[in-house]
């Protein structure tokens, strides 16, 4: 999507650009336009990989709060881009491809915990240049494979010689826990037919498992921060109090 605040030569130029790529024509994902379009979702998936290792690093280094384990990145693979297209009954044109699907490119954030899912998801809210079009919390509404996972669809700014293209990306977020059962699932499940009734019931109850264990570590964790500001309080008025007694033991 172009930003389409100026009329200027650029952003006519710019608009040009998507109008060629995006239109009605059907993909051909040997082609050059198919090959352009990857290159915009290329681009933005550097851009907002940038963004969320800066801020990484800033948590890090300002405020002492490392709450990114890893963070990955992916572009859909060119079948599984026409796969979606069919199972959304859309025809596989590159319209359709630019404007309902949204997870062509997807970052990955994973977290120790769940109150660090929700803490980044309203960081990343609050930033200024993405624009955030839609949120599921499916770690408030796991879907009913047991998947978990907050998903953010952004629009990232991208600049190109011409001026700003914004491009769709999808934000996943969610714990080390959830990212090993939805690892193990993708694999052994998702899109798989071949797996028995037995098994996917099963791969539920393993989700709930990792959700109980999920709690769990996040309630150890919030006692011991608890701990650690009370300890901090504690600290802080012994100081006041030994300042204050050397106060009076000099005016004595
Ligand atoms: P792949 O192979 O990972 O690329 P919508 O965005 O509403 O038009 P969509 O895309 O189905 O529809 O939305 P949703 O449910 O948010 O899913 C987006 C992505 O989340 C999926 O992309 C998966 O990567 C992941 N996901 C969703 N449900 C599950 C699940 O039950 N198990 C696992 N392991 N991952 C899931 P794709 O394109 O479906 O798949």
């Amino acid at each position: 999507m172009i930003e389409n605040e100026s009329t200027s030569d650029n952003n006519e130029y710019l608009i040009k650009m998507e109008n060629n790529l995006v239109n009605s024509e059907t993909i051909d994902i040997n082609d050059q336009n198919f090959q352009k379009m990857m290159f915009l979702y290329n681009s933005a998936l550097k851009e907002i990989k940038t963004k969320m290792e800066i801020l990484q690093d800033e948590l890090k280094i300002f405020s002492d709060y490392e709450p990114i384990e890893y963070i990955s990145t992916r572009i859909k693979k060119p079948e599984s881009i026409l796969e979606k297209l069919r199972r959304k009954n859309l025809a596989p044109t590159y319209g359709n491809m630019f404007q309902e699907i949204n997870d062509i490119a997807g970052i990955r954030i994973v977290c120790n915990f769940k109150k660090d899912v929700y803490r980044l998801v309203e960081i990343i809210e609050d930033f200024q240049d993405i624009r955030i079009l839609n949120r599921k919390d499916y770690l408030k509404k796991p879907k009913k494979s047991g998947y978990m996972s907050y998903h953010l669809i952004a629009e990232v700014p991208v600049n190109f010689s011409s001026g700003i293209m914004y491009v769709k990306v999808e934000i996943q977020l969610r714990t080390l826990g959830m990212d090993f059962w939805a690892s193990l699932e993708h694999k052994l499940k998702y899109k798989n037919a071949k797996i028995t009734k037995n098994e996917s019931n099963n791969l539920v109850k393993y989700a709930k498992i990792i959700n109980s264990i999920d709690e769990n570590m996040l309630t150890i964790s919030n006692r011991l921060e608890k701990e650690q500001k009370e300890n901090l309080m504690i600290e802080a008025a012994d100081t006041k109090e030994d300042s204050n007694k050397k106060k009076i033991f000099f005016k004595l």
